[in-house]
This record gives structure tokens, sequence and C-alpha cells, in this order.
């Protein structure tokens, strides 16, 4: 006997990913733990017919010989099949899109991608293994799912061409939407405005973090997205919801994060928990849990790993390249033509006065003007950063004021200048090691 099965607490990549595998392996059982997403079940309770699920419990474990174990690499993520772990001569074959585990298997594809149906997704289009619109629709909402609509930064050009390939099967847009649309309901809103009620703002290394504690009793689903929602309408680089459940002495810690930089699955995973840049979680158990001290612990995390990454001066261009408020418009020109600048700060006895920049030519109406001393063209609006500010608080300098350039202080003093092209390249990443 063959059977297929995913990670419990199934979501739509699980379940995409254990249907694009029966279409590889169409011998085998699919086997699916009841405990699934909320949106996942109501998926399957629609399409009962077409997709059967037989519970773990009722697979006679003896008579597996072959296991595909698909969007998961660790036995504790399979719900009733730990007994397989031990068992000899089983062939297991493996589909994943996360690394590690400790599933030991013959076979695997195991792959760093969006989501893990677009691995299987690969043999299924190579095979050219024909797929109905539902389950195409289905196969999408798996990579939807799971690369919050093709955004989060692990997704890979192979996941959004499954996606155009998918769409060419007729994947139903509707469909997928009006599933993939999380829950959201009575007992959600009144966690949402509790949330709302106990908001905390806080501006740490530059980021506008929003944080919240609530007490629960019982269980409230999809409070990650309601935690989405509560980054939305605080409008912040980052969230945190601390849901405490004072009688099991337990703290869950939900974060969304809308900036790359701010790296939410690295800090959970500093409390125990994980996740992806945009949004992880976290589970803190103690006898002494105090959601204030779990908020205080995350805004110090906040600080120390900013702290640790990147800096102005890592990105700064240096030494600065100065004119004086007296030089004439015309060998500032030449200045700029020469170095290809696009700006230069304005220096008077060694004081930053102003800045001119390529724009401010266009205020000259005679040629004659260029013998004009640069002061009288210079902006005199003088933005400038502290080099213990954050690279964010200098981009949003830049828009703010639409400039080009900041001059980086360091004790009264400049000590460089972060332009755009050097905000570009802290956004993609292109900083040399
Ligand atoms: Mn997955």
């Amino acid at each position: 006997m063959k059977i297929i099965t995913a990670h419990k607490g199934a979501d739509f990549d699980a379940l995409a990913s254990v249907i694009a595998a029966s279409l590889l392996y169409p011998d085998a059982v699919t086997v699916m733990s009841d405990t699934m997403n909320p949106n996942v079940k109501a998926f399957l309770s629609l399409h009962k017919e077409l997709f059967i699920m037989t519970p773990p419990g009722d697979v006679n474990l003896t008579d597996v010989k072959t296991l595909v174990v698909v969007d998961t690499c660790n036995w504790n993520r399979l719900d009733g099949l730990q007994k397989l772990k031990d068992k000899e001569d089983l062939e297991i074959v493996m589909w994943d899109h996360h690394t590690g585990g400790d599933i030991h298997c013959s076979w695997k594809c195991q792959e760093m991608k969006g989501a893990t149906v677009t691995l299987i997704a690969r043999s299924i289009i190579r095979n050219n293994i024909p797929l109905t619109p539902i389950v195409a629709t289905l196969l999408m909402m798996g990579i939807y799912e799971d690369t919050g609509n093709l955004t989060f930064s692990s997704t890979t050009a192979e996941d959004a061409a499954t996606c155009a390939y998918l769409l060419e099967n007729k994947a139903d847009l509707s469909v997928l939407n009006s599933f993939l649309r999380p829950a959201y309901g009575e007992k959600q809103k009144n966690v949402l405005f509790e949330m709302m009620g106990t908001t905390v703002r806080r501006k740490i290394r530059g980021y506008k973090l929003a944080f919240c504690q609530v007490k629960m009793e019982g269980h409230v689903g999809n409070l990650s997205v309601v935690v989405s929602m509560y980054r939305d309408l605080e409008n912040v680089d980052g969230a945190f919801g601390v849901f405490h459940e004072e009688k099991k002495n337990k703290c869950i810690v939900i974060g969304r994060s809308s900036n790359e930089s701010l790296n939410i699955g690295k800090l959970m995973s500093n409390l125990g928990g994980g996740g992806h840049p945009g949004a992880g979680s976290a589970m803190i158990q103690s006898e002494f849990l105090n959601p204030e001290a779990v908020i205080e612990m995350i805004s110090e995390l906040i600080d120390g790993h900013q702290r640790s990454s990147v800096q102005l001066s890592d990105l700064m261009s240096y030494p600065v390249h100065t004119v004086t408020s007296d030089m004439a418009m015309e060998d500032v020109a030449k200045l700029l033509r020469e170095r290809g600048f696009s700006g230069l700060p304005v220096i008077e006895e060694g004081k930053l006065v102003g800045v001119i920049s390529r724009r401010d030519f266009r205020k000259m109406r005679k040629e004659a003007h260029m013998k004009s001393p640069v002061k009288a063209y210079m902006s005199k609006a003088i933005i400038t950063i502290d080099s213990g500010k954050s690279p964010l608080e200098a981009v949003r300098l830049m828009i703010k004021h639409d400039i080009g350039r900041v001059p980086v202080i360091q004790d009264g003093e400049i000590i460089g200048i972060l332009t755009r092209t050097d905000a570009m390249r802290y956004y993609y990443n292109l900083l040399p090691d």
C-alpha cells in the first residue's frame, strides 16, 4: 500500500501538494488528519466527493510499503503516522520546500521554492498530466497562500510560471479568492477591537511599531489574519499581538511587518518560533508570563537586531565632496559633470549651509548667471541625518523632502552622504560582502 500525506494543520499548500502528488502516484491513498486550517476545511467539505481523504486512524500501518510525504520534512509534523518511523523496508518519498528535517527518505525533491506545489507541478507539467480546472485552481491556491499571492520574498520565478500554467489550465481566480479570503467573524472582530484599545506605539531604529496584548480564553482561529488587519489599520512598519492565555500559562506572539528589513521570522526564532520576513509567530510558555515583559523583549530584539544589521555608515558614500558657498555656478557645473555627481553639499566656514543639485541649475535664466556664486541658487533647506539612525529613516527623509541625498552627520560634522543610489543598493541587497 502506498500513502500520500502532508503535515497536520494543513494549509492550502499541503492539501494541494497531496492532490498534485496523487496525480503522480495514482495508486496511492491520500491520508490527511482532521486538523486543518478552517478555509482548507471549508474547501474540502464542498469538494468532498472529488478529493477523498482517509484519516490516519483508518490506515493499517503494517500494510504501508511506500510513504509519500509532502510539504514537510519532519516526523513530528505528521499526525498519527509516527509508528512508521521505525518501520523497516518502508520506502519514503518526499516533496518539500522547507530545509533540513528528520525524515530520511529513499528519494526526495527538496528545494527552496515559494510552495511545495510548485515542485510537484514541475513533474505534472513535464509528463503532460492533464489537470481539471478544479485541480488547477486548488494547486494555484497552494502557491498563492504560501507566497502571499506571489509577494513574499521566498517566491521564485518557477512559482509564478507555474501559476501561469495553471491559469492556462483554467484555474478559477474567483473560486480561489473566495476560499483564500480569510475567515473573519465576530470573534475576530472583538479581538481586533481589544487589540486597538491596548495599543502601545513605539519607534525603534526608525521603525514605526505597534504592540498590543489581549487576554484570551479558549481558541480564536485566524489570529494571524487579525494581526495583519491590525497592522494595516495602525499603518505601522511592524505590528505585534501578544495573546495571553493565563490559564495555560502561555503567550502566543504574532508579528507582521510591511518592511522586509524588519525580519519577523528572525525575530520570532529568537523567541523560539519562526516564520518568514513578513510574518511569524512564537509561543512562549512560562508560569511567570507577563505580556508587558514579552513586549519589552520584542522591542529589545528589534533594537539589537537592527544594530547588528546594515548601518548608515555601511551604505553612505565618503569622503564627501563639498563646494564652498562662493564658488561660481560654472565651476560647480564642471565639477558635477566631471565627477558624475548629481549634487553636492555647500560649506561656509566649515559649516554646512546648503545643497546644490543639478535641478537647481534650472532656476538660472541667463548665461551670465553661471558666474554667480552657488549660494544664490543652492537649496538652503538642509536636511541631514544623524549617523546613528537607520537607513530606513534616511529613505523616509528623502521621500518626505523629495531630495536625492542626505548628508550624514556625526558630532556636528559631515562624515558621509547617503544618495538615492546608496539607498537603492540597500533595498535591493546589492551590498558588497
Ligand atoms: Mn508549504
